[in-house]
């Protein structure tokens, strides 16, 4: 340790665990953005919530800005250190710590991942619903710190929804024990809401007590060929009337191709220009053929399959959750947007129309949670053009969206957050009598501006 800070911290916490191996530096300072080049001072991995505050006291009183991280599964850089940080990875406080099956509850350390928290559940005979595709790497910590979202956010909500109880270190190092799994609790501001969300800019969440609930009974998976875009949101609509539905997902032909070609098994015989997955409580099964048939007497559907075995349901979803890693070698430039569910088709329209007409040479591939009014809008780099070219070409984009999505009483970012990626846009959702209160809200939970600084405002 030849930086006198990381001496000093050493020397107060002898027992923590602190690299600054380069491949740590390198592995804990990027999220999945690739962006930054990561540059931290160190890694910390503590190992309890005493750790923890201490090192943030140590921030605090050096000035050493601090990067929580989690999974790092994060598209919008919230999670990279690039500025010389210090990384403070969760990594080793991965445990379950308690179930309450009065209360339904299960107590978590923050570095548990998602996928180990849906198990615990289902150990003890229940389900934690969020979900999505980077279950497996990403952390319940990281999951509170955005406000997660998904493919089950139709039926279940984000995550703040299932937040009972949160510890959190504030940028002072304070403990705060925030609602402490109450299900009724009128006393005031709800801090607990102020961290879901918050980007790792106001403390570090440090223990999570998580609510819990019963399985649903069956579901189905089907997967739909939809012709025209103007059809998906009626396919929708009927599927919402009919089903219960637990997710309702939609892709585009081109995104089907890149998920073809990484491996997954095509659907149909045909090329049809959108598909949609959905599930739904299988109790419905009379309902399932009838929402069908409907839908293809409109001419809003042309074929589809019903899963008829878990395999072919997990096949099914492989179309779906497979497509940002088939486009990863891509590093594509991502747009994560919403707008409410009956202003999709034209917002949709208006967009693909002002991207073919500016950029007709870039591969965009739109999928997401049209269920919820939630798009993903990624743009492929052509292997002919100079990074930086298609960099501000991007970022041309992100401008038209940000025109559009005004229009359309929309947000620029929908699920993945505001990290550094979409910061100069922030403006475009905020008002400015928002923001103020936003960053009055940072100073006081981090008058020393340690807490992942430069991030989200
Ligand atoms: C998803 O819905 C994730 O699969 C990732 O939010 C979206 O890669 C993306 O743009
Ligand atoms: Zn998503």
């Amino acid at each position: 340790m030849t930086d006198p800070r990381l001496s000093e911290l050493a020397r107060l916490l002898p027992d923590l665990k602190l690299s600054t191996d380069p491949g740590d530096l390198e592995h804990h300072g990027r999220d999945w953005t690739r962006r930054w080049t990561p540059a931290p001072l160190a890694v910390a991995f503590p190992a309890d919530i005493a750790q923890v505050q201490a090192i943030v006291r140590w921030a605090a009183q050096t000035g050493v800005a601090i990067v929580p991280s989690g999974g790092r599964t994060g598209l919008s850089g919230g999670a990279v250190a690039a500025h010389g940080e210090l990384v403070l990875s969760l990594d080793r406080m991965n445990k379950v710590l308690d179930f309450n099956p009065v209360d339904r509850t299960l107590t978590v350390q923050p570095g548990i991942a998602l996928e180990a928290v849906q198990q615990a559940a289902r150990d003890r005979g229940l389900i934690y619903p969020v979900d999505f595709a980077a279950r497996g790497s990403c952390q319940i910590g990281g999951n509170i710190a955005t406000n997660a979202g998904g493919i089950r956010v139709i039926r279940y909500g984000n995550t703040r929804q299932w937040v009972a109880g949160l510890k959190v270190v504030t940028g002072t190092g304070e403990l705060l024990d925030l609602n402490k799994g109450l299900v009724k609790n009128a006393s005031g501001y709800d801090l607990r809401h102020l961290v879901i969300g918050s980007e790792g800019t106001l403390g570090i969440v440090v223990e999570a007590t998580l609510w819990l609930t019963a399985p649903p009974p069956d579901t189905q998976v089907m997967l739909l060929a939809i012709p025209a875009m103007d059809a998906l949101m009626k396919v929708f609509a009927e599927a919402n009337h009919r089903l219960r539905l637990e997710a309702f997902e939609f892709f585009t032909d081109r995104a089907l191709a890149h998920v073809t070609a990484h491996g997954a098994q095509k659907p149909f015989a045909e090329d049809h220009p959108f598909y949609v997955v959905t599930e739904f409580d299988a109790a419905g099964e009379a309902d399932a053929l009838d929402f069908f048939e409907r839908c293809v007497e409109e001419g809003w559907v042309v074929d589809g399959v019903i899963a008829s075995s878990d395999a072919q349901a997990a096949a099914l979803w492989r179309l779906r959750e497979g497509i940002t890693e088939s486009l990863a070698r891509y590093k594509p430039y991502k747009n994560d947007v919403s707008v409410r569910i009956s202003v999709v088709p034209a917002f949709m329209e208006e967009m693909q129309r002002l991207l073919s007409a500016e950029y007709p040479h870039f591969d965009v591939v739109w999928f997401g949670h049209i269920g919820d009014g939630n798009l993903h809008i990624n743009v492929l780099k052509p292997d002919d053009l100079a990074n930086d070219t298609f960099v501000s070409q991007c970022e041309h984009v992100t401008s038209l969206l940000v025109e559009t999505l005004h229009r359309h009483e929309g947000s620029i970012s929908a699920e993945h957050g505001i990290g550094l990626v979409k910061k100069p846009w922030l403006g475009s959702v905020r008002s400015d009598a928002e923001i103020t209160l936003m960053r009055g809200i940072k100073a006081a939970w981090d008058p020393r501006n340690i807490m992942n600084p430069g991030k989200l405002l």
